[in-house]
């Protein structure tokens, strides 16, 4: 952790002095770093924002307050008691800021942490239906979210054309001197690109609309009450616009893979189908109403190309020299890569299987 005295002048900009503040790093994300902040009975989390990755935090920080606002009203609509614990509330500064830029110029914001909630790695079928209902009321609450489109935060961010052009140039540049460990990767990755690059054609056929999506379905970026009911989704650093097939495929990729994300034995990784029947109906008992039969046709897919773009990203990055996944080995971004191409190979021996399940739970 940073210098404590640093931290805590970086809390109190926030929140009124304390000399008994604790902080305590907090999650597992790869990209920004958390703690978790108690003072005077009540609790936060700060978050450092990884700004080499989110270069315009001023309108990330508007994108989530438009975001939770929305939320936040919708609910109140509806009546829903415990708002503080169904929406993110964020803290401003002191001078009103929805962040604060220090001396080093790291940015920083924090938020209420969310009393009694839990989060999963690894789920069961009956959470996967309540996390598939989730996204899917979440992506119906943002539907009609006033004003202008969200700022998108990382350009291109799930875009498998944009993707595959800066893998080929991470390729070509070789500035690690990695490339000759991967050729196998590689070339699976290059024979699966036509396929893979579907939703970006049918988009500009008009056939595959953007909608707001969450761009970071994990299955940990749900927290469950004590009673494993859903309260809300966190980590939104990437809502904007997408494609639906995203949001559905990045939680089969890591709420429905048997093994971890980065796990060392290929043994280990295989689809669930229960959990990946549960979520598909989950989420369509709230999204089939506004979703087109193209989509529904092609979420199975998006189970493909979110496990495929994951690839293609941590090759990327383990080829690049470690430049943006934090890793906690030196070839931790191997393994991922390895792991989640070995999920890809599964879920294409499953396809079918995962269409039929789609289309039944549409049906129902
Ligand atoms: C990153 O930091 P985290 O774990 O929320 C990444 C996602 C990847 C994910 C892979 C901004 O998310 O896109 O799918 O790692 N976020 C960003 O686990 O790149
Ligand atoms: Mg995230």
């Amino acid at each position: 952790m940073a210098d404590l005295d640093k931290m805590k002048n970086i809390v109190f900009q926030f929140i009124s002095h304390d000399d008994a503040v604790v902080i305590q790093p907090l999650g597992k994300g790869h990209i920004n770093d958390s703690y978790k902040v108690a003072s005077a009975g009540n609790e936060y989390v700060l978050q450092r924002i990884n700004h080499h990755i989110f270069q315009h935090v001023p309108e990330l920080q508007d994108n989530i307050a438009r975001v939770t606002s929305h939320i936040r009203a919708k609910l109140e609509e509806q009546g829903v008691t415990d708002i503080d614990r169904r929406v993110l509330t964020l803290v401003p500064t002191h001078e009103e800021a929805l962040f604060y830029k220090d001396s080093s110029g790291d940015y920083w914001r924090m938020m209420d942490f969310i009393k009694e909630s839990k989060s999963y790695d690894e789920i069961n079928p009956e959470l996967a239906y309540r996390a598939g209902m989730a996204f899917g009321d979440f992506q119906k609450m943002l539907a009609d979210l006033p004003g202008e489109p969200l700022f998108e935060t990382i350009p291109n961010f799930h875009n498998m054309e944009a993707r595959l052009k800066t893998f080929r140039e991470s390729v070509k540049a070789n500035k690690a001197g990695r490339l000759h460990e991967v050729a196998g990767l590689v070339k699976e990755i290059e024979d699966r690109t036509d396929e893979m690059c579907k939703a970006e054609r049918m988009h500009r056929e008009g056939k595959l609309p953007k909608r707001t999506n969450h761009c970071d379905t994990k299955v940990n970026n749900i927290l469950f009450d004590e009673n494993d009911q859903v309260l809300c989704v966190v980590d939104l650093d990437t809502v904007m616009p997408g494609y639906v097939l995203s949001d559905f495929g990045d939680f089969v990729r890591t709420g429905a893979n048997r093994g971890a994300e980065d796990d060392k034995n290929p043994d280990n990784i295989a689809v669930d189908l229960a959990i990946f029947e549960e979520y598909a109906k989950g989420y369509l008992k709230n999204a089939a109403s506004f979703l087109t039969d193209t989509e529904i046709e092609n979420l199975a897919f998006g189970a493909k190309l979110l496990t495929y773009m994951q690839t293609v990203r941590f090759l990327t990055d383990y080829i690049d020299g470690d430049t943006y996944y934090k890793i906690a080995y030196p070839d931790h971004n191997l393994v991922r890569t390895k792991a989640q191409f070995k999920l890809l190979q599964n879920l294409e021996e499953n396809f079918d299987e995962m269409q039929r399940i789609v289309f039944d739970a549409a049906h129902r």
